[in-house]
This record gives structure tokens, C-alpha cells and sequence, in this order.
């Protein structure tokens, strides 16, 4: 079989000395670091020392190929390909169709055990001999069950008596890229897009396929390549030939590419007098694109949409509605197995009363009159990648509909690249929060994966974090949540720890006491993140623009952008009334939420100020005022930043030297910006409560003024 090893594979093999040389992350967590321990070694040739590999399409051996590559770094034994179980050990892998042996192995998998993307990874002893099997009943199933043997390996899991059972619980596994077609990145941190536009479709980067191979490493299976503010021209021929060529790198790794489709394309790249969802001609010109669009590229996954938000053109446009606008994608698509992902975050360019209530007001009414291949893309929260927010109220309200969830992985909200922020415990939050939509037990997971009201269309996306940085996203840890992404796409049940150790294992230490030191950190961050920014149910205080550092002064421009809009403090007190007493945005959660949401003496303290205007003197939980609580909150964000400072500093000479001295410097500008958070929002706030910093509080670095006149220039992402 022809070798195809990527490009730092093949280097890594040729030159075993490279191994030595600190490492710039370009690896990921597929760095496949030679296994030390004598033992493991052992068991590894015993039982790995063949392989059969059945079946010959391109994913095939996509997965014979990664198998090889990653079984040689960790363990440096020449594997042998074989027709039969030989020597000692033998891995066998493929789909059950493709062998009856493979079927005869796994006498108990029933037709149906696995779909196409589950596998089964099982030991079996034949004499002597050791078979560890890998089958599914699709190719794709067998590329992931053989990373999923990898990631046991590169983790230094037990071998023996392995017996397996995975089956994602979603169907869409998805990256969304803001990437823009002239090379910048919305909301990116890591450097410019990583699609060259102008080289392809020529040229393909290495790093298509590296790309390619990391997400398929952790089960994400498609990938929607531009923005959601969406370009037209993507549509057109000498861009769809672009398309074409990275869609051919992706599908050997069971990855589709999707496109965002900018509603207004019949009249910008046609030439339509209209877009009108319902205008015959239009339709015509979509149904068009579809099949001009299959022709090159046969897997095509479909479109995703972001219609009338932040000044995108719809169909409101014309009076229509959008599930008008989403059912005449879904149809010119629908020929082909396309999908259309259409976006619930939208909110009126009137201003309304409050926006978080806008996405649940416009989109429940139209549950039920989408097209079977429609499914509504709805944010985490109702307002937009907070620190904290609650679930957005929309999951659960849409029994007729399937509704998507999408994440943010790059850090628009969480002090961009540069901050430590490990998501994995905010994904894992919402998708564990109980909704109440059936009853108690219908957690946004079972919304997502389907099971609550039957849909076999499901799916959850990501927003990336890559770019052309070196290590792809900016900050090593970001890594980490590209990887708790995929991972909780597949398994929205993964504690955020067990995901953490896989990344740290695969990326940076076996060592169990510096893995578990990593891990805590990681485990905190997301919190100490919300403490220095927006504790206590605070939102939406970021500077005005490009998000970065604090910003609660804002108070220009249109209100729903501003500030103070969400803080609403004056001397009185503080946060935003969503109650039956205020915007009634409680009223659009299920009982018992709403009621617990509206009295804020059962309110979630760490959701407090988003549900409710309290006074500076509020006696919280702990006897303490709200203004002494929060200004504990805001300290103790600091602490923790300092925190990983001091602890980081201790793995000097334990850790890669590159890894080590990346992340240093990056936790001293966290630390220094949760200062600079805590002290510009104290000093604001104090303002309004006129009341002193509780002992155990800094004093502010600098005063108000300071902070306040604060220019920055450039801020990338915009
Ligand atoms: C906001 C971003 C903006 C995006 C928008 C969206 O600030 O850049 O275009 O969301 O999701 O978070 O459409």
C-alpha cells in the first residue's frame, strides 16, 4: 500500500533526531513521541508487530497510512503487513463487509452495531497469539477507531483486553472558519487564514492535509470554510474550483467542506434583479448552483447561513420569513444529501427591549416548518460567547426542529489568544444543563444528539481557532480546545479532565504529577477567566469593537453594543432585570427554571446579575454585600492568574523547552490583564456603589482615567 505519511511525519522519521529539538506545536496531539517505558514497548511490538488492513478506498488507507506513521514514531518496530493473523500479535482492522474474517472475530456485532462512523475495537486471543480488531460497518469508523488505538497508545493506556464500543452522538461534527476569502480571519487570533486562495487551486499546502488529518483524529467530519458575514464570490466558478481542490485533501479523512452562502448572491453574482426566497427565478438560480457546486464536488456537505443579523442580507429582506429562505436552500440542495445549517443568532437592527430574548421570539414560531434537511444553527447563549451565560432558551423549544449547537473556539470574549482559558468546562456546562423541555433529565445534550425528540439530524460546530501560526492556534492551549471541541462533538458526555489528560499526554508530559498539575490549571482557567472579567453573571463588558480587555464604560453607539446596556449599574445597583419584573426573558426557560431564574435567592449566583438588578448592599450567599463579593471575585481572578504563573515556573527543565517558554510569557500577560480587568471594573463599578475595596483587595495600579483612555490600535481579528 502506497505510504502517504504527512509532511512532519516524514521528517520526524528520516531525521529521529528531530525528536530532540523543541517543539513548536505544529504536531499537535499528534506528535506520537517514542514510547519510554520498557514494558509498554514490549506489549506494543507484541501485539502491533503485524497488521492486516482490509479494503482498498482512499479513507482505507488514509487509515492504514496514520496507523503505520503513528505506530513507528511511538515505537520504532518495522511493521509487518500480512494476510493473515501471524507471530505473536496482529492488528486487524476494517469494515465487516470487507471480511468475512473480521466479521467472524466479532460474532456478537449485529447488523447496525456500529453505523458508519462507531467502531469496535476488541482483544482476542487465538492460541497464543494476540489480535487486537478494529471494525465498523463504514470506512470512516475504521479511520477512527484506528486513531482512537493510537490516542490509547500516545496516552500509554492499558492494551490488554480492550473492548470498545464508540458511536458519536452527533452527525455533524463541524469547524466553522471566519476565515475571509482576502486571507484575514474574523475573530482570529493565530495569524491569517490557512486556505492560500490566491495559490489554490494549484498549489496545496502540506497543511491542508495536516489539518485534515488532526480533526479526523478526533472525529470532526466536516468543515464549513468561510465566514458566516459571507462573500459571494466563493460561489463563483474560479472560487469554486478552490473549493474543489481542498475538498479533494479532505476526503481521504472522511471530511466534507461546506460553504457559507451569502443570500444575496443571485443578484450579486448572477444577474437577478432579487434575492426573494420565493421568487421563482431565484430558486431556479440556487438549484443551479447546487448542481454546478455537486459536479465538482460530489460529497459537498452544504450551506450554512446567516441571514438578516448584523446587517446580512435574508429573506426578511423581502417580507419572507426565514424558514422561506431556508427551505429554498434546503431544496436546491436536497437532491444531492445536501444540508442547510441556518443560524438562530439574530437580533433587529431596531433595538429591541433586550436581545437576548430576540433569537427565541423569531425562531420558535417557526418550529415545524423547516425541510427535513434544515437544521437551526442556535449559539451556546442567548447573547453572544460569554464568559458565562446561561444555555440558550431556544434548546428544548424546538421539539419539530433539530437544533445545532455552536460553540466558540477561538477566543473572541476570553482575552483572544493570549489568555489560558481551557473550554471544555463551558461546553461541558451547557451541554449538561437540564432544560426541563421534557421534564427533568432533558439536558441540552439529548436536544443535541437527538434523543429528546427523536431527530436523526444532528450536529454541533465549532468556531475555529486556527490560523497560519506555526502551532496553528496562537496559544499552545488553544489547542487544547480545538481538540475538547472535537472530542465533546463526539461525546458530549467526556468529562472535561478525562479530555484534558488525553491532550496533555498526547502533547506534553506522561508524567503523572505534572499532567495532573497541567490538568488543574486547566480545569480552572475557564472560571478564573469569568472572576477577573465578568463574575457573577456580568456580560458583554468587553471593549467595544474588538472585544479585548475591559470595557464597561461603553456607552456609545447602538445600545445593544454598548456596555452598559447589559451592566445597568447606577447607585442603586447592578445587573440586568430579566425577570417577570423586567424583560421576562425568565419566561421563555421551562418550569422550574424560569422560577428559579426570577427569585434571586434561588438564582445561580454565578448567574445573578444576568437575570437580576440588585442593590450594592444584596447579602449573598456567603453574608457578604454584592459589592464586597464581587470585588472578591475580580481578586480572586487575579490570584488564580498569578497562580499559574508560580506553578508554571516550577516545570522549567521538566517540560519542552519551546512549550515551556511559550507559555510562560503568555500567563504573564494574562496575569497582567486580569489586573488590568479587575482594576478597570472596580474602579468603574465603585463609582456607582461609592463603597470601599473589601480587605484582601488590591488597590488599583492605576486610576480610572487611565484605564479609561486606553487606545489600542490594530487588535487583530477585525
Ligand atoms: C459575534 C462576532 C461577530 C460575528 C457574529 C456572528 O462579534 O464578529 O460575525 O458574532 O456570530 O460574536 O455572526
Amino acid at each position: 500500500m502506497k505510504k502517504t505519511y504527512s509532511f512532519f511525519l516524514s521528517v520526524l522519521l528520516l531525521f529521529p533526531a528531530a525528536q530532540a529539538l523543541a517543539d513548536d506545536g505544529y504536531r499537535l496531539w499528534l506528535r506520537f513521541q517514542p514510547v519510554n517505558d520498557r514494558g509498554y514497548l514490549r506489549e506494543c511490538e507484541r501485539r502491533f508487530e503485524n497488521v492486516m488492513i482490509t479494503g482498498e478506498s482512499p479513507v482505507i488507507r488514509t487509515a492504514h497510512d496514520e496507523f503505520i506513521a503513528g505506530m513507528t514514531s511511538m515505537t520504532g518496530m518495522s511493521i509487518r503487513e500480512v494476510a493473515s493473523p501471524e507471530g505473536r500479535g496482529t492488528l486487524i482492522a476494517g469494515t465487516f463487509s470487507s471480511s468475512p474474517f473480521i466479521a467472524s472475530l466479532l460474532p456478537d456485532a449485529v447488523p447496525g452495531a456500529t453505523g458508519e462512523e462507531g467502531y469496535i475495537i476488541r482483544s482476542v486471543r487465538q492460541g497464543r497469539r494476540n489480535i487486537t480488531v478494529v471494525a465498523s460497518e463504514g470506512e470512516r469508523g475504521v479511520l477512527y477507531g484506528l486513531f482512537h488505538l493510537l490516542r490509547i497508545i500516545s496516552t500509554g493506556s492499558p492494551l490488554d483486553n480492550l473492548d470498545i464500543k464508540e458511536q458519536p452522538a452527533t452527525r455533524l461534527r463541524l469547524l466553522n472558519h471566519w476565515d475571509n476569502l482576502d486571507g484575514s480571519v474574523e475573530r482570529g487570533y493565530a495569524g491569517n487564514s490557512i486556505w492560500n486562495w490566491h495559490l489554490l487551486p494549484g498549489y496545496i499546502s502540506p497543511r491542508y492535509r495536516d489539518y485534515a488529518r488532526a480533526n479526523a483524529s478526533i472525529g470532526i467530519n466536516g468543515t464549513v470554510i468561510t465566514n458566516v458575514n459571507a462573500n459571494a464570490l466563493v460561489l463563483t466558478p474560479q472560487y469554486l474550483a478552490k473549493v474543489a481542490a481542498l475538498a479533494d485533501v479532505m476526503r481521504p479523512y472522511g471530511i466534507r467542506v461546506y460553504l457559507t452562502a451569502r443570500f444575496s448572491a443571485p443578484q450579486e453574482t448572477g444577474s437577478l434583479p432579487t434575492s426573494d426566497p420565493l421568487d421563482p427565478a431565484v430558486a431556479a438560480w440556487w438549484k443551479a448552483k447546487a448542481a454546478e457546486i455537486y459536479s465538482l464536488i460530489p460529497d459537498f456537505g452544504g450551506f450554512l447561513v446567516k441571514a438578516n443579523s448584523e446587517g446580512q442580507p435574508g429573506p426578511q429582506n423581502y417580507g419572507r420569513s426565514h424558514a422561506d429562505g431556508a427551505n429554498m436552500l434546503a431544496d436546491a440542495v436536497a437532491p444531492y444529501g445536501g444540508v442547510v445549517m441556518w443560524r438562530a443568532f439574530v437580533y433587529d437592527n431596531n433595538v429591541p427591549v433586550d436581545r437576548a430574548k430576540q433569537a427565541y421570539n423569531e425562531f420558535v414560531p417557526l418550529d415545524g416548518k423547516f425541510r427535513e434537511n434544515v437544521l437551526v444553527q442556535v449559539k451556546n447563549g442567548p447573547v453572544d460567547f460569554q464568559p458565562r451565560e446561561p444555555f440558550h432558551p431556544l434548546f428544548g423549544a424546538m421539539p419539530s426542529t433539530p437544533l445545532m449547537m455552536e460553540f466558540q473556539i477561538t477566543q473572541e470574549y476570553l482575552g483572544c489568544a493570549t489568555h489560558l482559558v481551557y473550554l471544555a468546562p463551558l461546553y461541558s456546562e451547557v451541554l449538561t444543563s437540564d432544560t426541563y423541555a421534557a421534564g427533568p433529565g432533558s439536558e441540552v445534550s439529548k436536544v443535541i444528539d437527538g434523543t429528546l425528540h427523536g431527530h436523526a439530524l444532528t450536529g454541533m460546530a465549532g468556531v475555529a481557532n486556527i490560523g497560519s501560526e506555526r502551532n496553528w492556534t496562537g496559544h499552545l492551549f488553544g489547542q487544547a480546545n480545538w481538540y475538547a471541541f472535537g472530542r465533546l462533538a463526539w461525546n458530549p458526555r467526556l468529562s472535561p479532565r478525562e479530555i484534558a489528560m488525553e491532550w496533555i499526554r498526547m502533547t506534553m508530559t506522561h508524567d503523572p504529577a505534572i499532567a495532573g498539575g497541567i490538568s488543574d490549571m486547566m480545569l480552572t482557567s475557564r472560571e478564573a477567566a469569568v472572576n477577573y472579567m465578568t463574575p457573577l453573571g456580568l456580560h458583554h463588558i468587553m471593549a467595544e469593537g474588538h472585544h479585548w480587555g475591559p470595557g464597561p464604560w461603553v456607552d456609545r453607539g447602538r445600545p445593544d453594543w454598548t456596555a452598559v446596556y447589559y451592566h445597568r449599574a447606577d447607585t442603586a445597583g447592578i445587573g440586568f432585570d430579566r425577570t417577570t419584573a423586567g424583560s421576562n426573558a425568565v419566561s421563555q426557560y421551562f418550569p422550574p427554571l424560569n422560577g428559579i431564574f426570577n427569585d434571586p435567592r434561588t438564582c445561580p449566583e454565578n448567574l445573578l446579575l444576568w437575570f437580576h438588578h440588585l442593590p450594592w448592599y444584596y447579602t449573598m450567599k456567603s453574608g457578604r454585600t454584592l459589592w464586597d463579593e464581587m470585588c472578591l471575585k475580580y481578586q480572586e481572578g487575579v490570584n488564580t492568574a498569578e497562580g499559574y504563573r508560580t506553578y508554571w515556573e516550577t516545570l522549567q527543565g521538566k517540560i519542552d523547552s519551546e512549550q515551556y517558554e511559550h507559555v510562560r510569557q503568555m500567563l504573564a500577560i494574562q496575569a497582567a490583564e486580569a489586573r488590568w480587568w479587575k482594576d478597570a471594573c472596580l474602579l468603574y463599578f465603585q463609582t456607582f456603589s461609592r463603597m470601599p475595596f473589601p480587605e484582601g483587595v488590591e488597590q488599583p495600579l492605576h486610576d480610572l482615567e487611565y484605564y479609561r483612555s486606553l487606545k489600542f490600535y490594530f487588535v487583530p481579528g477585525i
